[in-house]
């Protein structure tokens, strides 16, 4: 079976019970995230043999996020245990409904965390370097570009080392609270190492300083492919070949968006592993992203491969 390596920090997550705000919650719900995980979960949950890589503390938090990766399906033969550093962990306070302009806002407590640890260093633990020759596809993204320096070697390593056949996708997952005071210019040269490249337009805004389609290929010329994600319209991808294919997006009622991304990519990445063409690996993305836009939380219900094939076909004619 193909299998596919997600490489990132997951961290603890906690946020109100209650839609209210932080101060006032008295009861916060405990949870994990992370978008390297997600999509590992996401690429799980159709049908791939799929694993995570990464450092956790000796702590409840670690101990809780190996559970639920386990129970999602998700291998972490590939994780190590810290027992000098903590996990990390996050605080998502939901939108209030009293400030409808303002989104969902995220805390983070990751600075020094045993992910943030992990390096080039990491690639000599066996249990890592097997997992990494035996993919099909690796999955990184921008988030850990961001963590450290040593994060950033790890990436450059992965992404630098012989493919041997292997694919490589790299997520920019643009998070402003991260790159503060940080040369972001570094997610341009990760993004040319890497064979797949997802952003969306919000991020490339950021990230790149454009969201113009031609300006972002003519930043990120060596990817295979480029994807484009236009928000709630459509997902663009570009291959190198010069072909385009946009596929609209669905509509539905969003609840909240964290994690769409993440389940856009599961669906987007086990369409290319599954030798889909690119308008079937970007409807994939869509049908995955709207199951987690619909729901509180990370992901949704992530359709099967036969939920997700039975969906599509059936639902041909809109797409057209
Ligand atoms: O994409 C969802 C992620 O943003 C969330 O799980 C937390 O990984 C996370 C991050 O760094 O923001």
């Amino acid at each position: 079976m193909l299998s596919a390596v997600c490489v990132g920090e997951t961290m603890a997550m906690l946020t109100p019970v209650h839609a209210v705000p932080l101060h006032l919650a008295t009861e916060l719900h405990f949870g994990i995230g992370g978008a390297e995980s997600n999509v590992a979960m996401g690429l799980a949950a159709m049908g791939l043999d799929t694993h995570w890589i990464s450092r956790v503390g000796n702590d409840g938090f670690g101990t809780r996020i190996l559970h639920d990766l386990r129970d999602h399906g998700v291998g972490v033969a590939g994780v190590e245990i810290d027992h000098a550093l903590p996990t990390g962990l996050y605080v998502k306070v939901p939108a209030q409904d009293s400030d409808p302009d303002g989104g969902s806002s995220v805390l983070y407590y990751r600075q020094g965390s045993a992910a943030s640890a992990m390096g080039r260093d990491t690639l000599s633990n066996p249990a890592v370097s097997t997992l990494l020759e035996n993919a099909a596809l690796i999955h990184l993204s921008g988030i850990t570009a961001a963590l450290s320096p040593e994060c950033l070697s790890l990436l450059e390593a992965i992404l630098t080392a012989p493919r041997n056949g292997r694919t490589i996708s790299f997520d920019v997952n643009w998070r402003e609270a991260l790159w503060a005071g940080q040369d972001r210019s570094v997610l341009q040269r990760l993004a040319n190492l890497a064979d797949v490249v997802l952003v969306g337009k919000d991020e490339a805004e950021h990230a790149f300083g454009t969201t113009d389609e031609a300006e972002l290929r003519r930043l990120m010329p060596d990817p295979e492919v480029l994807v484009i994600k236009n928000e709630a319209i459509s997902a663009i991808s570009l291959d190198r070949s010069g072909t385009r294919e946009e596929v609209p997006a669905l509509s539905v009622a969003v609840v909240e968006p964290v994690g769409a991304g993440d389940s856009f990519a599961a669906g987007y990445l086990s369409g290319m592993l599954f030798g889909l063409g690119q308008k079937e690996s970007l409807r994939r993305g869509h049908v995955a992203a709207a199951c987690t836009l619909t729901v509180h939380g990370d992901r949704g219900p992530l359709p099967d491969a036969a939920e997700l094939a039975a969906i599509l076909d059936s639902s041909d004619a809109a797409w057209a």
